[in-house]
């Protein structure tokens, strides 16, 4: 007979409770869903430079058995410079953060077996014990939980064209704007609507920043890259000459704009480049197709990518190999200024 608010009881056998505390009881602990590497872990606890790795590159970017190959040089490339790679997926219902190479041949192998997994469908996938690659946006979430700041990949999900009537706008650009990782890419390809992609990020309050490269011709304004060619035509809302020019940001955006984290594009690389025009005219055809198919939701991306690879001879392939790698070497020199900054 009291007057207290009501509330469910669940066992039956706990009435003193409160609901939330209910709750709180039977959550699980991070530590049963997340696992860290023991290098991983001690490189974070050191304060030592660590770069995040996506797995959908390995599941769905890239064809067998080059996912391979390129998702080992990644993690090469990363130790070469003295960094702690940290490859993200989610093994049998464990979010994972730091693979040896037989849980990279495992994904490599399932291909587009593993389920592409971003934010939205992170519980789903953990919950029900199942594999699965995780995306730009799962990866900036993972590694935040893990500890590390910053975080290597060829592009970003984005606006796709037509995104003003489908609201397929891809879940990595609202993560950036509360995950605080600095994500180093090559751009978004442009199968995307890289203008509205752009203002989509200052909605969201999300700094763009492009790298300054000695490849740009002088005196000329300095464009967000578009992954296979260095100019969207959309100028670069910020310009950055070095590593440690991102790691002062970053370290601003830390204590003044919480808890967004930075978009960082570094250009292809000039010898790597495709040419414009031919690649553009791939693309459209590309995009055209997805839309004739009815194509929706997660399977958009990867479909148009796998026809661009496909349609375009070779040349598509071998820029996305070498601007990952490309972008792997800057995300190491920011971790790098970032971590002699937090010391
Ligand atoms: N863009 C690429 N290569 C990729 C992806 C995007 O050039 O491999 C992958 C990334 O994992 C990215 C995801 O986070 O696709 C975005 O998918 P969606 O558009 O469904 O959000
Ligand atoms: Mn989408």
């Amino acid at each position: 007979g009291s007057s207290r608010t009501h509330e469910p009881n669940w066992t039956g056998s706990t009435p003193s409770h409160s609901l939330s505390q209910q709750l709180h009881r039977r959550a699980l602990s991070l530590a049963s869903v997340l696992s860290v590497s023991p290098e991983v872990a001690d490189a974070v606890a050191r304060g030592d430079p660590v770069v995040a790795l996506e797995s959908t590159i390995i599941t769905h970017g890239l064809p067998h058995p080059i996912n391979i190959s390129t998702a080992l040089a990644l993690e090469q490339t990363i130790r070469d410079v003295g960094c702690i790679p940290a490859t993200v997926a989610i093994i049998d219902g464990v979010v994972r953060v730091g693979l040896g190479p037989e849980d990279i041949e495992k994904l490599a192998v399932l291909g587009k077996g593993a389920k592409k997994t971003s934010r939205w469908d992170l519980a789903s996938v953990v919950a029900n014990g199942l594999t699965g690659s995780t995306t730009v946006s799962s990866t900036s979430l993972a590694a935040h939980l893990a500890g590390i700041k910053v975080f290597a990949t060829g592009g970003i999900g984005g606006v796709h064209r037509g995104g003003e009537d489908t609201l397929d706008i891809s879940a990595d650009l609202t993560e950036l704007s509360r995950t605080p990782v600095t994500v180093v890419c090559a751009g978004a390809k442009a199968i995307l609507d890289i203008p509205r992609t752009v203002e989509y990020l200052e909605t969201q309050g999300v700094p763009v920043l492009t790298l300054a490269d000695g490849d740009h011709p002088p005196g000329l304004p300095i464009p967000v890259p578009a992954f296979y060619t260095r100019d969207s035509g959309v100028p670069s809302p910020t310009v950055v000459r070095s590593a440690a020019e991102v790691a002062r940001m970053m370290a601003t955006s830390a204590v003044l704009t919480p808890p967004s984290g930075l978009l960082l594009c570094v250009p292809i690389p000039t010898s790597l480049a495709a040419d414009t025009e031919f690649i553009s005219r791939v693309i459209d055809q590309a995009v055209e197709k997805a839309r004739n198919r009815g194509l929706k939701g997660a399977e958009v991306t990867p479909w148009i990518l796998a026809e661009v690879e496909r349609e375009s001879g070779g040349e598509a392939g071998k820029a996305n190999v070498g601007l990952v790698i490309n972008n792997a070497r800057v995300a190491c020199q920011v971790a790098t200024e970032y971590a002699a900054l937090a010391r």
